[in-house]
């Protein structure tokens, strides 16, 4: 099928008038056209905005608009009734706020004070009833530096000397990585690079993290900025990668906390509470006991597949109850109490054999799994955290205190033994059998229990001063009875030894702290010199055995002639190790007891004060 042309027939118009304009004609039409247009984008491009002009003719405005722009118009009846009354109100306001000035003037300086106290309360209450959604909506916190975060010199030339060498020691640790390892988790002294164990994930950083309050509490300032530095520029936990949960808390968020708390920088309060954020969706399991691993990004979480039965780690989900506890209060955000608390309730609801808590627990069917027991490695912490919590909440967390008495009594009963030559050691426990070996992680306890004899219930006070007296000694024995007078990972009181490793894989040393840290509580409660000798040895002997030219490294074999390196300097070397050196030989108001509490990883933390509950805000 084919179109039609379109055929254009002009229309008929009539002879006698002009089909068209003459040029000029024209020339004179287009000025006039184009004047006009001129004229009207003057008007909107030049002329006094419209909205304005037309908001007087279309729009109520209301008297105060008017009158802040040109006063009032006589002409206008109704706006001088409006005037008239605003008058007398900014009349009346000013004599209020007169009055009100008077009233203040007369009142003393301490009331006045108290009254802007109460108003700042308010203000931060308020705010912290909101409660942050992340690190970067905090409430206002008023930061007060708890006492002691700094020490005094100590009065005797020896000591003196000797905590100079241990900050000598700081130094050495902190300036290698800095050299070799700076932003990696750990350094390698001896082959001098970075390295990273998988329980951070991709998280970067730990030595750093791990440092701060160190560095701070031996006044290297210098160090500690440039660790602050680096955590406000590069500390990044947007990773997709799975961590563990207890080791991220104990390193990462305590040591932001302390580091905090320690010098009131924000951005340590930031990154703690965006961490914190971070590991909630590790306790979404049926029961609310945490899951061991997490993957930070998805939320996703785990156990460990060696864990018997899928279970979750006594000394793991049971090592969070102190930093969530400072979470929360820094945060507003109550959740982290409440994930923690949930802990114990699941725990109190539960059957313990002969009062003992299994290393393994089900956080699916709140079952317990293997009936192992253990003072050291996958228990400790669990123990030390409920006395912490009690002394941290200033001794009103009343279930704590029973839970850890409790607890320690069972221990005492059916793990505590006494070896033929008299050396007391904590033994493992085996569905009711006994493994007569100690861990290095065991020799805590002492600190641990000396720490708790003071509140002990009936009159055990000194019973238990005793205990933990008795275990240093174990400990040190189980130093001194080495080649290089460092301590192994595990010793046996079996097979005709006491306080020896005796199989090749517990003679390892890796820098740990226990046993240092257990001289340094009984230093301060017994002031007995032998503690500080015996923290003086272990210096020598890490001066000897661990110190390279690249840091410090752990060694593979106490028993050995010599030294045989592992290469790894851990971060726990510098926040623990090296702190509790520092502190035996510092005064005893160097982070006092009575306004300090260590996590487990060294990192101090504040006591809570209950006579303060009015001011959420203030530390002391
Ligand atoms: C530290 O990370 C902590 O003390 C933890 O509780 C177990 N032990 C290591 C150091 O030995």
């Amino acid at each position: 099928m084919g179109l039609k042309p379109l055929l254009f027939c002009p229309p008929s118009i009539p002879p006698n008038l002009p089909t068209s304009f003459r040029l000029t004609e024209k020339f004179i039409l287009l000025l006039v056209f184009s004047a006009f247009i001129t004229l009207c984008f003057g008007a909107i491009f030049f002329l006094p905005d419209s909205s304005k002009l037309l908001s007087g003719v279309f729009f109520h405005s209301s008297a105060v608009e008017t009158n802040t722009h040109t006063g009032p118009d006589s002409s206008d009846a109704g706006s001088a009734g409006n005037d008239d009354r605003l008058l007398a109100k900014i009349k009346k306001d000013h004599e209020k706020a007169l009055l009100e000035a008077k009233d203040t003037l007369q009142k003393l300086p301490d009331v006045i004070q108290n009254d802007i106290l109460a108003d700042k309360a308010k203000v931060t209450k308020e705010s912290m009833g909101k409660g942050a959604k992340d690190g970067n909506n905090l409430p206002f916190i008023e930061y007060h530096r708890p006492p002691g975060a700094t020490g005094l010199e100590p009065q005797d030339p020896e000591t003196r000397e000797r905590r100079a060498k241990i900050k000598e020691m700081m130094k050495h640790a902190w300036d290698s990585y800095k050299q070799y390892a700076w932003g990696s988790n750990e350094l390698r002294p001896v082959s001098k690079h970075g390295h990273s164990s998988n329980l951070f994930g991709s998280i970067k950083g730990a030595t750093i993290v791990d440092a701060l309050d160190t560095l701070y509490i031996m006044e290297m300032f210098e160090e500690f900025d440039a660790a602050t530095d680096w955590v406000e520029k590069s500390l990044d936990f947007n990773v997709n990668a799975e961590v563990s949960v207890f080791e991220v808390n104990i390193r990462f968020v305590g040591g932001l906390l302390s580091a905090y708390y320690l010098s009131g920088k924000e951005v340590f309060r930031r990154k703690a509470v965006e961490l914190g954020e971070k590991l909630l969706p590790a306790f979404k399991t049926p029961t609310g006991i945490p899951w061991a691993l997490l993957n930070l990004k998805s939320g996703i979480g785990r156990n460990w597949p060696w864990a018997s039965g899928g279970s979750s780690i006594l000394a793991e989900y049971g090592t969070l109850h102190l930093e969530f506890m400072h979470l929360s209060r820094l945060s507003g955000n109550s959740e982290f109490a409440q994930k923690v608390m949930n802990i114990r309730k699941v725990l109190n609801r539960l059957e313990k054999p002969q009062g003992l808590y299994p290393n393994y627990l089900n956080p699916n069917s709140g079952q317990w799994g293997q009936h192992h027991v253990s003072v050291g490695g996958l228990g400790d912490s669990f123990y030390e955290y409920l006395l912490k919590a009690w002394l941290m909440s200033d001794k009103t967390d009343e279930e704590g205190k029973k839970m850890y008495y409790d607890a320690l009594q069972a221990i005492e009963t059916n793990l505590m033994r006494k070896s033929t030559n008299g050396l007391t050691y904590i033994a493992e426990w085996k569905g009711g059998l006994l493994e007569h070996k100690m861990g290095h992680l065991t020799c805590f306890a002492g600190g641990m229990i000396a720490l708790g004899a003071d509140g002990a219930p009936g009159d055990k006070t000194g019973h238990q001063m005793e205990q933990a007296a008795e275990i240093a000694r174990t400990c040190h024995e189980s130093y001194a009875r080495t080649t290089l007078k460092l301590g192994p990972e595990a010793f046996r009181f079996d097979g005709g030894v006491e306080a020896i490793a005796t199989r090749q894989n517990e003679k390892y040393f890796i820098l740990r702290p226990e046993v240092i840290e257990t001289y340094m509580y009984m230093w301060r409660f017994t002031h007995d010199p032998k503690y500080r000798e015996w923290g003086w040895e272990a210096v020598q002997a890490l001066e000897q055995h661990c110190r390279v030219d690249g840091g410090y490294s752990g060694i593979r074999d106490v028993y050995a002639s010599s030294p045989n390196y592992d290469d790894v300097q851990q971060s726990f070397y510098l926040a623990e190790t090296l702190k509790y050196l520092y502190l035996l030989f510092s005064e005893d108001d160097h982070l006092p007891f009575e306004h300090w509490v260590f996590n487990t990883e060294a990192h101090p933390l504040p006591v809570i004060r209950k006579d303060k509950t009015d001011r959420p805000n203030e530390v002391e």
